[in-house]
């Protein structure tokens, strides 16, 4: 068997979203990423445990936002738009740039000066849009692109268009359709909280076509310093080096905390710490690299699998744990660790600078002769 053709999530999931057949998809083939078995991760959580890595950085511009970005642009160019419109703290941006070329459309995006990572602003530069660098966060962003984008002909892209979750909920087929079953625990780094409402309402969806029997749990994290759904308050000044969400108001607030409720799951927060040091860990013991966000919903289950959260409330639920079954997890890996070089070099060992000799090297490392 060889490759199977893959033409993006619209070509694959048509009839889930709302498209006419005829419309032609604006798309770089994102969707189809990989469902990465994590071992390492597995034996920090327990034994008769399997957690997967949904690497969404694999996607055309290096993170999930791509899934959403086909459809918010197919949409535009269906209604005649010819240009779209974001506040980022960078993904968003990259992305929108990207499709915005892809279209032939232009693309203005508006960016919290200082707080986005390099690649992110290299991507959204290269694609052609016309960046601003706001002097404010990713809050203040969002509230200019909303009056702007209601008193003026451009379309809006942030996760505020209802196309965004539509496409983005194709991320819970895929794994459905890989795993032939929803996973019990569902990991998720929370922003602006679009991606866990698209996630769930991908699962609800699947579950009432009857195409699979159950539902996860819905697990959201959050940083510390930017946790308004956790604390119940909108943060004036989120503040957290996983700059992807630096967020203190999010927009999808009320949606999320309804998956929370109704999958039973919960939405809670890790501290930079923690953020670090499972970015390193899965970079290190999994070899998969991702950015410092990212990494927030595998500190969560490492955080709730050490104070024994899985012992507490698996043991007797259904169909899991208890019946001898593997208890299956999978966290979503938004972006891509390439998007953030400066907080990786920094959380490294650097580079031992050298002579050009073998001696050189041979003081630094022991190695068995041949
Ligand atoms: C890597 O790009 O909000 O909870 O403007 O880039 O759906 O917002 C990015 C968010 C997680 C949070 N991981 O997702 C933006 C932006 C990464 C991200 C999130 C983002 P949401």
């Amino acid at each position: 068997m060889g490759a199977a053709r893959w033409d993006g999530i619209i070509a694959a999931y048509r009839e889930f979203l709302p498209i006419r057949p005829d419309t032609p998809a604006v798309t770089l083939n994102e969707g189809n990423t990989p469902l990465i078995p994590a071992p390492a991760v597995a034996r920090e959580v327990g034994p008769n445990v399997e957690v997967f890595l949904k690497f969404e950085g694999l996607n055309p511009t290096g993170s999930f936002k791509d899934r959403g970005m086909t459809m918010a642009v197919t949409k535009a160019v269906e209604e005649g738009s010819n240009a779209v419109m974001c506040a980022s703290t960078g993904n968003t941006s990259a992305s929108a740039a990207a499709y915005a070329a892809r279209a032939g459309m232009s693309c203005i995006v508006i960016i919290p000066d200082g707080n986005i990572a390099l690649g992110k602003l290299a991507q959204a530069l290269m694609h052609g849009a016309k960046v601003f660098a706001v002097a404010g966060n990713f809050d203040d962003a969002l509230r200019i692109v909303r009056e702007v984008t209601a008193q003026f002909k451009i379309t809006l892209v942030n996760s505020i268009n209802p196309y965004r979750l539509q496409g983005q909920k194709t991320g819970a087929f895929e794994i459905c359709d890989v795993l032939g079953d929803v996973p019990d625990y569902h990991f998720i780094p929370v922003g602006n909280a679009g991606n866990i409402t698209a996630y769930w309402m991908g699962y609800k969806e699947y579950h009432s076509m009857g195409l699979v029997q159950r539902l996860p749990k819905m697990m959201g994290f959050q940083a510390e310093g930017a946790a308004p759904i956790v604390r119940g308050h909108v943060v004036e000044k989120p503040e957290t080096l996983a700059t992807a969400i630096r967020i203190g108001n999010p927009a999808s607030w009320k949606l999320a905390e309804a998956a929370r409720d109704e999958s039973g799951g919960v939405i809670d927060m890790v501290s930079d710490e923690e953020i670090v040091a499972a970015y390193q860990f899965l970079a290190q013991q999994e070899g998969v690299f991702c950015e410092p966000a990212s990494a927030a919903s595998v500190a969560g289950l490492l955080k709730y699998a050490r104070a024994g959260y899985f012992s507490k409330h698996h043991a007797t639920s259904v169909g899991g744990y208890a019946s001898g079954a593997k208890l299956r997890i999978v966290c979503v890996l938004t972006g891509h660790g390439l998007k953030d070089p400066k907080n990786a070099i920094e959380f490294s060992p650097k580079p031992i600078s050298v002579p050009a000799t073998v001696d050189a090297i041979l003081e630094h490392v022991t190695l068995e002769r041949r």
